[in-house]
């Protein structure tokens, strides 16, 4: 473009410079000029005119030219820096990767979501929490309500229903002799024992005196204890005699050994159906700790439960009435086995008994309600573990009710309950 300018500009001063006089229009150039005067020039006038004025026209043509070129340089620089800035544009463009927006844009979509789903789940667990609110709510309003109800209770003066009777002795027949009358819970004194303990009396009218060392009676009390607390005794001794308790290896071991006059033993028991049955053994002892309690017995007197603790026959085997008997063997609990089987047939029944290769008789076995169970019932082993007379009912049918209970044997003919067999300990009386 600036090229174009420099040469229209060349052809008018060579026009000015070579033209001609037949090409002159005087009327034309008559015109008011300090350099002409007042008169039309002659063509060498205009000659003459154009030579004195083109060293100087030349040298503005030439400056001219230069700032032209001048400015041609700095457009050309202009369109390079264009150029340039558009190539710096694109390139900038290029070298910012597509994936890098669609990575950038995908993570904060990801992010989004995200916080989404946590707004979600925050809103959930703010929901359940205003459920727990409006539950835990309504409990301490029921609370204070109970809370309300026992504050009037308590303003009556509480009284102790567990009346403990005065009399104490070595042992219930004692009490007995001593004037005793009523069932009840009495303190005991054997006479190797170093502090008196309490049991249940269980007082006849004819003045005879039982003292009783274990009740089932509803399934209440868990026995499948360790040997600690069959040594100590568990479970819950009561004035009404209802609730079920073991009275504790070392307590029957005083008991039964204090005395030159030997204790019987009664056995009752009680099925689903309601009937009762019982069985008595003469001369029974519980030999001390370091016998591992062991049981023995001079004989069975007799009862109509028959005598499970000399063993039964089940049919299996003929040795089953051997080694399912009594008399002669060690206490076992699932943390001592002293039993004649190579397992542990405490740990196996979930009991404390004076364990042989098992049991024929087994009255801290297992409760089962209703009776009869199966070997699926009896759980991981699946032995006969409920509360068990086998000469009585099957070893698959658990007793509802059972007592153990022991009285010197000079009073036994006395007592009100089994005359029946007053046979079979006639002239024992003292
Ligand atoms: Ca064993």
């Amino acid at each position: 473009m600036a090229s174009s300018v420099i040469n229209k500009v060349i052809f008018i001063l060579f026009l000015c410079s070579f033209s001609s006089a037949q090409f002159y229009s005087p009327s034309d150039m008559c015109e008011e000029n300090d350099a002409f005067g007042t008169y039309c020039p002659t063509t060498c006038e205009i000659a003459d005119y154009l030579n004195t004025y083109q060293p100087s026209v030349d040298r503005d043509l030439s400056s001219i030219e230069k700032l032209l070129d001048n400015i041609s340089n700095q457009t050309k620089g202009a369109q390079g820096r264009v150029v340039y800035m558009r190539d710096s544009t694109t390139q900038a463009q290029k070298s910012r990767s597509p994936d890098l927006y669609i990575t950038k844009s995908s993570s904060m979509l990801d992010d989004i979501l995200r916080f989404e789903k946590s707004i979600v789940a925050q809103e959930a667990q703010i929901y359940q929490l205003h459920g727990m609110l409006q539950s835990n709510e309504k409990s301490i309003v029921q609370l204070k309500e109970l809370l309300l109800q026992l504050q009037l209770k308590c303003k009556s003066p509480c009284r102790d229903t567990v009346e403990i009777q005065p009399i104490t002795g070595k042992d219930c027949q004692e009490i007995a002799n001593k004037g005793g009358k009523t069932s009840g819970l009495y303190f005991v004194k054997p006479q190797k024992a170093r502090a008196p303990f309490l049991v249940y009396c269980e007082i006849e009218g004819s003045g005879s005196g039982w003292t009783v060392l274990q009740r089932r009676r509803d399934g209440s009390v868990d026995f499948s204890k360790n040997w600690i607390q069959y040594k100590e005794g568990f479970g819950y001794l009561s004035p009404d005699d209802t609730t079920e308790f073991w009275l504790g290896n070392e307590k029957i071991h005083l008991l039964s050994t204090q005395s030159s006059i030997p204790y019987v033993l009664r056995i009752e028991l009680q099925d689903w159906e309601g009937k009762k049955r019982y069985a008595d053994y003469a001369t029974f002892k519980l030999g001390p700790e370091a016998d591992q309690y062991r049981l023995t017995y001079a004989y069975y007197i007799g009862g109509d439960a028959g005598d499970a603790f000399n063993g039964f026959d089940f049919g299996d085997d003929p040795s089953d009435k051997f080694y399912t008997s009594h008399n002669g063997m060690q206490f076992s609990t699932n943390d001592r086995d002293n039993d004649k089987y190579h397992g542990n047939c405490a740990q196996q029944d979930g009991s404390g008994w004076w364990m042989n290769r098992c049991h024929a008789a087994h009255l801290n076995g297992r409760y089962y309600h209703g009776g009869r169970y199966t070997a699926k019932d009896a759980g991981k082993y699946g032995f006969d573990n409920g509360i068990i007379w086998a000469t009585w009912h099957s070893r698959w049918y658990s007793l509802k009710e059972t007592t153990m209970k022991i009285i010197p044997i000079n009073r036994l003919h006395m007592g009100g309950g089994q005359q029946t067999d007053i046979k079979h300990f006639g002239g024992l009386d003292i």
